[in-house]
């Protein structure tokens, strides 16, 4: 592997600058606070961080919604200081990735203020304007994520506008090349400034059909009753024009040749329940696109069994073979991963040694390494407008959002001498950085070592990854780059289980992940949660 190659493999923290540190008692954090507490992440052993939006926005979704790309929300602090946050990371060793949200951007956003004001104004067609049908309805049928129409009635043109998301987050017209253009030179602002990448949110709701035609139903056998309408009927259609047209690679292409003057690098997010590994190969396959994509397979609602993994792992050798995935159990989306799957100590142990065998990068959400529970956030107390509008048949993403709990002695747990925008929950404080740094035995720990596991095998960062013995709840395989050979077996349940080592010798390694050996009879007898790792000599 060579150094511009970095990014295979990485483990990428992911910090959401709300809630990581506020420095300075206003109840939110910011990024001077980021740049105190990155001692922390550096001691993970984690290659680059990626942080959630912090540029100037009215916040209706936290950031999601941008009105300036090129300046940071004073809010979260300054310029200057994002300069002290680049400088600070790459002294630790760290590369750091933003979040740009270009398929959409703030109603606020001097761009749509000026698109929306008239027909025929220099931006007028800088959003996505359509005319309603004769009876005043949408032009079509496409509907908002976060719930409804996509469309929303502008009476300054008489006309409706386009959003994926919130009424408040319109979408930016892809088809008009000064769009492209000028995106393009806020990516560049930015590398200008050092950073070494980014994430770059929504991918594939970049381009839509410029002939909106409406999406077909989904068929009744491929719905999914557990995300009924009752919530939002958005995944019972076939998203067939909406998103995911094949323009979003010319975009994307573009993209990758001004990355690649600055050897940068991306992470795309392709949200698609439909065709999410296909769209994941085709969007990373070859140098020309984006590196890697943000992969939803294990943001599962239900805990992965060991059969279901290798499952995914099959899928993406088949839909992606030259594509490269980036693992996640937790983001700022959905429930904490430890209580969304009803995971104990070991549990959680297990699954990030896992995840650290796995080929493809990863990505880590803050107080992941904490074993931080889902936290509960009370009706009144709720910040997202996600949750206000389906509570309480979902009840948003304030659950994951929730500060960072530094100290135990601090009431919130040493994130902010205010009033937090969320609160800190209780449940978390007794998993506090420092209490758990002072315990050999937490599962802060547990994360070290298995980071630093993969970081010392090159072969589990780059190798090829084959299925050796695929049961309901075990799975082993071999991670290979030719030089260095793995074996890796995961017992997935609470049971005891017996499996085989393959042909040859092996010397077992990673003690410090509770790492079983071979036993007298020549098997691995591996205890519930119990991994066996193993390096071919
Ligand atoms: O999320 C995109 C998003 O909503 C998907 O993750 C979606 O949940 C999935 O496709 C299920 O259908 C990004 C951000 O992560 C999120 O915080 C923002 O609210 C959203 O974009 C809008 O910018
Ligand atoms: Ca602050």
């Amino acid at each position: 592997a060579t150094a511009s190659d970095w990014w295979r493999g990485a483990v990428i923290y992911q910090i959401y600058p709300r809630s990581f540190q506020d420095s300075n008692g206003d109840g939110i954090g910011d990024l001077l606070g980021i740049s105190q507490r990155l001692p922390h992440v550096a001691s993970l052993g984690v290659d680059a961080i990626w942080i959630s939006p912090f540029f100037k926005s009215p916040m209706r979704d936290f950031g999601y919604d941008v009105s300036d790309y090129c300046d940071v929300d004073p809010m979260f602090g300054t310029l200057a200081d994002f300069d002290i946050l680049i400088s600070t990371a790459h002294r630790l060793g760290l590369k750091v990735l933003i979040d740009l949200v270009l398929s959409h951007s703030s109603m606020d956003h001097p761009w749509f203020v000026e698109s929306r004001a008239s027909r025929d104004n220099p931006r007028a067609n800088w959003y996505v304007w359509a005319d309603p049908k004769p009876d005043g309805t949408p032009p079509n049928n496409w509907l908002s994520i976060f719930g409804g129409s996509a469309w929303q009635w502008e009476p300054q043109r008489m006309q409706y506008y386009l959003h994926n998301f919130l009424t408040e987050q319109p979408d930016l017209n892809f088809h008009e090349p000064k769009v492209q253009e000028v995106l393009l030179d806020t990516a560049r602002f930015w590398l200008d400034r050092g950073v070494d990448g980014f994430r770059l949110d929504t991918i594939n709701f970049y381009v839509h059909d410029a002939q909106l035609r409406d999406n077909p139903p989904l068929p009744e056998e491929e719905r999914n009753p557990i995300t009924a309408p009752a919530v939002n009927p958005y995944t019972w259609q076939n998203h067939l024009y909406d998103k995911t047209q094949p323009e979003n690679l010319d975009f994307l292409r573009k993209f990758r040749k001004l990355l690649d003057e600055y050897g940068a690098v991306s992470v795309g997010e392709v949200g698609d329940d439909q065709r999410g590994l296909e769209i994941l190969g085709e969007y990373t396959a070859g140098d020309d696109l984006v590196h890697m994509s943000y992969a939803f397979e294990l943001l599962s609602d239900h805990m992965p069994t060991a059969k279901y993994v290798a499952k995914v792992m099959d899928d993406i050798a088949r839909a992606a073979p030259d594509g490269w995935a980036c693992w996640a159990f937790s983001n700022h989306d959905v429930p904490r991963h430890g209580s969304r799957w009803g995971l104990n100590d070991a549990a959680a142990r297990c699954f990030i040694t896992l995840m650290m065998c796995l080929r493809g990068s990863a990505c880590l959400y803050q107080g992941e390494e904490l074993a931080l529970p889902e936290a509960e956030v009370a009706f009144e107390d709720l910040q997202d407008p996600y949750g206000k509008r389906f509570w309480p048949a979902f009840k948003g993403r304030d659950g994951c959002r929730t500060p960072m709990v530094w100290e135990p002695s601090n009431q919130n747990g040493g994130f902010s001498s205010g009033m937090p925008w969320l609160p800190v929950s209780h449940d978390h404080l007794n998993r506090a950085v420092s209490t758990q740094e002072q315990d050999p035995a937490a599962i802060l720990h547990h994360y070290r070592h298995a980071i630093r596991f993969r970081r010392n095998h090159p072969a589990l960062r780059t190798g090829d990854f084959t299925p050796l013995e695929v049961r309901e709840t075990v799975l082993s395989f071999i991670r290979s780059d030719g030089e260095q050979t793995l074996f890796c077996a995961f017992n997935l349940s609470g049971d005891p289980a017996a499996i085989d080592m393959p042909e040859g010798t092996w010397r077992q390694i990673g003690a410090e992940l509770g790492s079983a050996g071979v036993s007298p009879d020549g098997r691995l007898h591996l205890g519930p949660w119990q991994p066996s790792l193993a390096l071919r000599t």
